[in-house]
């Protein structure tokens, strides 16, 4: 997918027989092989015939909670019994019982865990992770989360944008308290781990089950003051108008938002916020309600896709399978499913300047990919036709792609 001519609108962005000449990290030539020019070729020391398939830019998960302790397969039984996602949160399981087992676990063992499943993106191109907190909800285990997620950058060939979730819930010794756990996570969590320089955003729940629109909007604030730039999971399991709030204080993207009433998605267009949608939440919770999409194409609100990987509403561990289902569930196009983990995850990120698309001056992370349609990305289940990545510049080898 390169820039598009506004004069007219190629499907994709698609280049026919294009070519793409790569200095140092960078894209520095991308166009129609027959126009390369001699220096730019002549500039290359290394050069590889695509044979005609499909080469995109790699791939971007905007949305993930990769890294955490234990599991809750106990709770898939339980919901498969009868119980609901609500009421097992209720009762203290949910995201408290992975705080309990993130808690539990050590900085390697985390690791270990969470490199397995962050290898599993890899394979199928994905060059760009964003990772939350949220399961350790106080200082040390918030910061042993973020530390994993940095290590996970600091290993593997993928850049990794990290978010702090502390307004993930609210811990077993707040409980009662939620207030003062909000003035915990401004006075306290959010200094410390900023001090460290472990933070790219901040993220809040607002849900029933979790935070207000006027709690999160202190979170906010104090993310702001640190000039942090915010997300919001919002109108997953209801409608507490999160939306709304934090895309007027600017937030980079609202994700889930099967609750936004059409009438508010106007809100995410005048302020520039991007529409996550997190299929794999919405099948593996049976959830029915679907995202205002007709209102998003509408309002021409750029649609992200993410896999919300996390153990208890979405255990996913494949982009692919999520392009499929925004298609399946969402009647997105292919060709929107596409754009949903490249350009738009990236301006999910606000990290649209450097990569998501093949263009000139932006980072060389590219997917060759083993077919030459690109609507089949998001036609085939459980299939990976990812053939070759180049992460900045520099060809995977094929046992870390
Ligand atoms: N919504 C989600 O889907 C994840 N977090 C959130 O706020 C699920 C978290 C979990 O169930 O562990
Ligand atoms: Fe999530």
């Amino acid at each position: 997918m390169s820039e598009v001519d506004n004069t007219a609108r190629v499907p994709y962005g698609l280049i026919v027989n294009g070519a793409i000449a790569v200095a140092g990290e960078k894209i520095c030539w991308i166009g129609k092989s027959d126009d390369i020019p001699r220096e730019q070729r002549s500039r290359c020391p290394q050069q590889i015939d695509c044979e005609g398939q499909l080469l995109t830019p790699g791939l971007i998960d905007c949305h993930t909670h990769l890294v955490y302790g234990g599991d809750r397969v106990n709770e898939f039984e339980m919901r498969l019994n009868g119980a609901s996602y609500t009421d097992i949160s209720n009762a203290g399981g949910g995201i408290v019982a992975t705080v309990k087992a993130t808690r539990e676990s050590t900085q390697e063992a985390l690791l270990i865990s969470a490199k397995a499943r962050a290898e599993s993106f890899l394979k199928e191109g994905v060059t760009t992770l964003e990772i939350k907190s949220g399961y350790g909800l106080d200082l040390e285990n918030e910061v042993k989360m973020l530390r994993v997620a940095h290590c996970l950058a600091d290993e593997l060939p993928v850049d990794v944008v990290t978010t702090f979730l502390g307004a993930h819930t609210t811990p077993q010794e707040f409980a009662g308290a939620d207030d003062d756990y909000i003035d915990y996570l401004c006075d306290e969590v959010l200094p410390a781990v900023m001090a460290e320089k472990l933070v790219d955003n901040v993220d809040a729940f607002c849900e029933h089950i979790a935070f207000s629109s006027d709690q999160v909007e202190r979170v906010f604030n104090a993310a702001k003051h640190h000039g942090l730039p915010i997300k919001l999971h919002a109108e997953q399991l209801s409608d507490q108008k999160g939306a709304r709030m934090a895309a007027k204080m600017g937030a980079l993207s609202v994700d889930h938002i099967e609750y936004l009433e059409p009438n508010d998605v106007v809100t995410l267009k005048t302020h520039g916020t991007i529409a996550v949608l997190l299929p794999g939440a919405f099948y593996f919770l049976s959830e029915t309600k679907l995202p205002p999409i007709d209102a998003l194409r509408e309002h021409e609100v750029p649609i992200a896709i993410a896999s919300d990987s996390n153990p208890g509403s979405s255990p996913v561990s494949s982009l692919l399978l999520m392009m499929n289902m925004a298609c399946a569930f969402f009647k997105l196009t292919p060709e929107e499913s596409l754009a949903g983990v490249t350009v738009n995850a990236a301006r999910a990120l606000g990290v649209d300047c450097d990569v998501g698309t093949l263009e000139v001056g932006k980072i060389a992370n590219l997917v060759l990919w083993n077919l030459s349609n690109p609507a089949e990305l998001s036609y085939r289940i459980g299939h990976n036709p990812c053939q070759q990545v180049m992460y900045r510049g520099v060809l995977r080898c094929q046992n870390s792609n």
